[in-house]
């Protein structure tokens, strides 16, 4: 008996988490927009890359990169928060040469879960269309914590999904 007791506790402990955190797991900051946008093909080089999140993020210097078509770094390194807008992030770039150009992002949401993705982008040349879909970078436990999302999620979303709420 004693140790059914001590099994519906921690059934009860584990709902009541869940539960718990439902509503945060449904709370990531969700990548709203981009310029250059996914899959936008440019007739010169930006100098920068911003995006723009729901919700304030937090992101180290080295966050969001810019990479061309042999993998070489482009960006310079200092992705941070606007100073004048806390929706936007914005790493500096060099000047680019006509091609195709992957930008790597990811950042922490307010819930301190982990948010990533990756777009593509082209100077001169336009890029393949399924470079622009956002990937998430959900944790097990946070796959988890999605079963009690009420909207938006599947039952069991892939490890690579996000989340997205429609509307
Ligand atoms: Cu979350």
């Amino acid at each position: 008996m004693r140790s059914w007791t001590a099994a519906l506790a921690a059934l009860v402990a584990v709902v009541g988490l869940v539960a718990g955190n439902a509503s945060a797991a449904s709370a990531h900051g969700l990548l709203v927009r981009s310029d250059p946008a996914a899959g936008e093909m440019l007739a010169a080089s930006p100098n920068a890359i911003s995006l723009w999140f729901s919700e304030t993020v937090e992101v180290e210097p080295g966050w969001v990169t810019v990479t061309d078509a042999s993998g070489a770094r482009q960006d310079l390194g200092n992705t941070r928060i606007a100073r004048d807008d806390v929706l936007q992030v914005t790493v500096n770039i060099k000047t680019l040469s006509q091609g195709a150009y992957t930008v790597r992002w990811r950042a922490v949401s307010v819930d301190t879960h982990v948010v990533a993705g990756a777009f593509q982008f082209g100077v001169g040349v336009q890029v393949s269309g399924d470079g622009g879909q956002p990937s998430g970078g959900a944790s097990p436990i946070e796959a988890l914590l999605r079963w009690g999302a009420p909207r938006g999620c599947p039952p069991t979303p892939p490890a690579s999904a996000r989340c997205t709420p429609p509307g």
